[in-house]
């Protein structure tokens, strides 16, 4: 039965690979950008859930970006995401929006746990990391509230838990991009212009990543296979941040020995390792693709981009 389905945050990074695996989909699909609908606005919110009476929702739309934007516009974080997020949950449960995908992230999790790696219980136990506060407490209000949802209204509203995202269609923008697109534009300069690199901060932090495609993929299965409505981590693998950029460095040809560290630039939270069990176990066959094939695709997603892409 062809469902109607809204996709906020439809022209980002996830939003654009959700896009491409389900050119095919016989449902009908709304990729929203901010210029179709700015979900800060709740009467601009009720308006588009009256004229597509959606199905299903994946709220992908989100005011975020690395460290340093984060560090920048902490207030402007919080009270765009806690409206974007409050406006979407309310729709979808006055509109009878009977399941929705909802997206928060590793980074919104304890930066002092009481264990490691942490998992899905442990995200409201004691306070983020001051970098991303604004960021975390956004994410962790729509956690409880999706679950406010589903015990009173018998909603399915479920969140998934992704570690650091890249890939194809990445934003690249120096000031506000993630590592990844943030060190593979800086090499792609510094290659461009036989240049010296500095890596920000000490390369000690520790990070996980997963790749837009596989992420995408995840969110299709919640959405159409998993009936609980439990949140989930999707993690891969964890390296350094310095291990990071000599393999990034390495995909692209830059000499490693040319590289350096400003360890005056942040290093933000050193550590935010988690737990993808829960995940495993429902879905043992999933595969994510290798951090080194992923960098790959992505660097060449970039290059093949580079005039067109966000930078
Ligand atoms: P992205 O590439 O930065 O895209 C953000 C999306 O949100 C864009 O489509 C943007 O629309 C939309 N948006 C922003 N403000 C809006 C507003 N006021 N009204 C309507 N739409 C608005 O994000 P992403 O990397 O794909 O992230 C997708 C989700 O994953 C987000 O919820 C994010 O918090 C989460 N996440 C991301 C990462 C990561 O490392 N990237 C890690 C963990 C979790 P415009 O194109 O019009 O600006
Ligand atoms: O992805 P990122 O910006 O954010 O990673 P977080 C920051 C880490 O990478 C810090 C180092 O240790 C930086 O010092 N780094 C090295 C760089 N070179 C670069 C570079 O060129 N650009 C950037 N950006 N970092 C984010 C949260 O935390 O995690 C967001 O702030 C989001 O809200 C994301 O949720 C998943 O991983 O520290």
């Amino acid at each position: 039965m062809q469902k109607k389905i809204i996709v906020t945050g439809g022209s980002g990074m996830i939003g654009s690979c959700l896009k491409d695996i389900v050119i095919n989909d016989n449902n009908n699909w709304f990729f929203l950008s901010s210029k179709d609908c700015d979900l800060t606005n709740i009467d601009s919110v009720n308006e588009l859930f009256t004229k597509i009476q959606p199905d299903y929702v994946i709220h992908l739309a989100a005011n975020v970006g690395g460290l340093f934007k984060n560090l920048r516009e902490r207030t402007k974080i919080f009270t765009d995401n806690i409206r974007m997020n409050e406006n979407i949950l309310e729709a979808c449960n006055n509109h009878n929006v009977e399941k929705g995908v909802f997206c928060l992230s590793s980074c919104i999790f304890p930066h002092k746990p009481s264990k490691y790696p942490m998992n899905e219980t442990m995200m409201h136990e004691s306070e983020p990391h001051s970098s991303n506060e604004g960021y975390a407490y956004s994410k962790r209000m729509m956690e409880m509230q999706c679950r406010n949802y589903n015990q009173q209204y018998n909603r399915k509203y479920i969140c998934l838990i992704p570690v650091n995202l890249y890939g194809p269609y990445d934003n690249f923008n120096l000031e506000d991009s993630h590592v990844i697109p943030g060190l593979i534009h800086r090499l792609y300069n510094a290659i461009e212009n036989n240049g010296d690199f500095q890596m920000y901060g000490t390369g000690k932090p520790l990070r996980q990543f997963v790749y837009s495609y596989d992420f995408s993929r995840i969110i299709l299965k919640t959405l159409f296979e998993y009936n609980d409505t439990k949140s989930i981590i999707c993690c891969n693998d964890e390296i350094s941040i310095k291990d990071l950029t000599y393999l990034i460095s390495n995909t692209m040809g830059y000499d490693t020995d040319k590289i350096t560290n400003d360890a005056s630039k942040s290093d933000g939270c050193l550590k935010k390792t988690v737990d993808g069990s829960y995940f495993k176990k429902i879905y043992p066959e999933f595969k994510y693709r290798s951090l080194e094939d992923g960098i790959k695709e992505t660097v060449s997603w970039f290059k093949e981009n580079y005039d067109n892409c966000r930078k």
